[in-house]
Parts: C-alpha cells; structure tokens; sequence
C-alpha cells in the first residue's frame, strides 16, 4: 500500500476541546488545554504517524471576535489556516443549538474548497444517545459535512473512526515528519506553555488572560542529569502579582512544583525551575512584546 499523507487544520468555537481532540489523536501533550477560552494564542503543529498515513494537524486559536492586538492576530491565524489544507476539522461541543459562533464559522466554512469534517465533541456529557442522533440530524440539514463524527476527546471514546475517516481522504503524499516527531513546538515553547496552564489552573478567573511567560535559562548541567529553567510569569497588574504568588508564596509554589512535575516529564530529566513573576502593563497590545513570545505574524 502506498503512504498517504496531508495537513488538517482544526476549527471551532473557543472551548469545544479542538487541543484536547488534538492531544488525544497524536496521543501527546502539546496544546495546553483549560476550560478558559483562548488558551490556545498561536497554531499548532501536531503529527500524527503510522505505517499507512501522517496527518498533521493545525490546531487554532478559537475563532471570536477580537477585542485588542493579540486577539486579531489569533483570529488571522485561524483564518488563515483554513486554506492550503487537505481537510478541515469543525469541532462543536454538546449543545443542543446551533449559535452565532458556530453559525459564523459555518458561513466561512461554505467558501473551504476541502472536505469538512464535524467533531461533535463531548459526548461523554450526554446521558440520553438518542439525543447525539437529534444533534447529526440538526447539522446534517446545513449540506456541508462530508461526515458528521461524534466523539468524547477526554475519554478518547470514537476518535479512532475519525483518524480512519480522515485517512481515507487524504492523497497519497511523503512522510514530511520523522517517526519520533509529534510537534513542530521546540521545547522552549512547550515547557513555557506548560507553565502558562499551570498559573491559569491555580489562579482560577483571577487572572483573566493577562499573562505570558518567558524562559529566560533552559540549560542542562554537565556533569548531572538536571536541567535548569528560569521562567517569568508576565502579568498585567500588580494584583495579579499577588494573586499569583498567594499568601506566603504559597500559590506559587503550588504552580512551580506542578509545571515541574510536568517538565521533567516532557524531558524526561530532573528539573531546576526558578519562577519569577513580573508587571507589565497592557503587553497584550504591543505587537514587539507580542511577537516576543513567538506568537504568529
Ligand atoms: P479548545 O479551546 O477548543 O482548545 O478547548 P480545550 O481543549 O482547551 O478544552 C476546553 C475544556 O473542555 C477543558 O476543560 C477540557 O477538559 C474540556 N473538554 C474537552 N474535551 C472534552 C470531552 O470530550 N468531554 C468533556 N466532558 N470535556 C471536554
Ligand atoms: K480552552
Ligand atoms: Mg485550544
């Protein structure tokens, strides 16, 4: 058999669980997932291969309405990827209507010149399986999904018949990507996106999305098996400093040792990480300290 090969770029509402579906299909962690919108700032690159096919997936941030310069330049990206794709990924969660984000996306979705797939995702929270039927049915009327998928992305439940579904359209193409290779992210970026899901986790709504994070030091000793992170938690008040360090530095703490555990496990080493957290007023609308942080042009 011939080896089949192309790029999916995954598409939806913030929240729907596009990261979540992704991880779980290249079976990583390399999107970082919360239940906050807008977690995911730049697309990713995430590979998945087998003996038959490579699929890489492009997952997006959200596609919203954006209110300052990092949330245009996350729905540019999302625009842009839906094009030089071989198919496209629309995920939608459980709700039972079609509202005014899905419906904007849908309407763009009508000018793709690739297949559209529908992932409704989350089915894990519908008791009632007559009901999943009911949702195929309200999104079969629009006349635009090649297949309409439903599939649990935190139990993994059905995302094999969507692989399947995918393979089977996509032409036959060269492996771009090395067996071993899941992500396009270097590793910097992956341990600084492993520390920004750690402070949202601990910080709750406190802390709306006014932070970023900079790996100042990523560096492995010589003579042990140890590597030493230094970090800044950028944030944009100095309430939200507080917040983050808690009382006694304790919320901190909480945040450091979490992202360590998570660290070493993506290195595979022992970790040294020093986490420092700084004011910076209004960084989201200075495109430099944006571009900075390695988001999209
Ligand atoms: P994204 O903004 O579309 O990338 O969404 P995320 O992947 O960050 O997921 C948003 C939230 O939905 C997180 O809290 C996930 O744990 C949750 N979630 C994602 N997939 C599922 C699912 O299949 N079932 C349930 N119950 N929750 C999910
Ligand atoms: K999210
Ligand atoms: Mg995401």
């Amino acid at each position: 058999m011939e080896y089949k090969s192309g790029f999916v770029s995954i598409v939806g509402r913030p929240n729907v669980g596009k990261s979540t579906l992704m991880n779980n299909m290249v079976g990583e962690k390399i999107a970082i997932m919360s239940d906050k919108p807008q977690t995911t700032r730049n697309t990713i690159q995430a590979v998945y291969t087998d003996d038959q096919a490579q699929i890489v997936f492009l997952d997006t941030p959200g596609i919203h309405k954006p209110k300052n310069k990092l949330g245009q330049m996350m729905v540019k990206s999302a625009e842009e990827s839906f094009k030089n794709v071989d198919c496209i990924l629309f995920v939608v969660d459980d709700s039972d209507k079609i509202g005014k984000g899905d419906s904007m996306i849908i309407e763009n979705l009508r000018k793709a010149k690739v297949p559209v797939f529908l992932v409704i995702n989350k089915v894990d929270k519908i008791a009632n399986k007559e009901e999943i039927f009911d949702l195929i049915k309200m999104y079969d009327q629009e006349g635009l999904f090649k297949e309409i998928i439903p599939v649990s992305a935190l139990k993994g439940s059905n995302v094999d018949s969507l692989i399947k579904a995918i393979k089977q359209t996509l032409d036959l193409g060269p492996k771009y990507f090395p067996d071993y290779m899941v992500t396009d992210q270097p590793e910097r970026v992956l341990v600084a996106e492993l520390i920004r899901e750690k402070v949202l986790q601990y910080t709750n709504d406190e802390v709306p999305h006014g932070i970023a994070i900079e790996i100042e030091k990523m560096k492995a000793r010589k003579d042990k098996d140890i590597v030493d992170v230094s970090a800044v938690i950028y944030c944009e008040r100095n309430s939200h400093k507080g917040i983050i360090i808690g009382k006694n530095g304790r919320k901190l703490k909480g945040i450091g040792k979490s992202a360590r555990e998570e660290i070493e496990f993506l290195l595979d080493t022992r970790v040294n990480l020093q986490l420092w957290v700084k004011v910076k007023e209004n960084w989201r609308n200075m495109t430099n300290f944006i571009t900075d942080f390695g988001l999209n042009e």
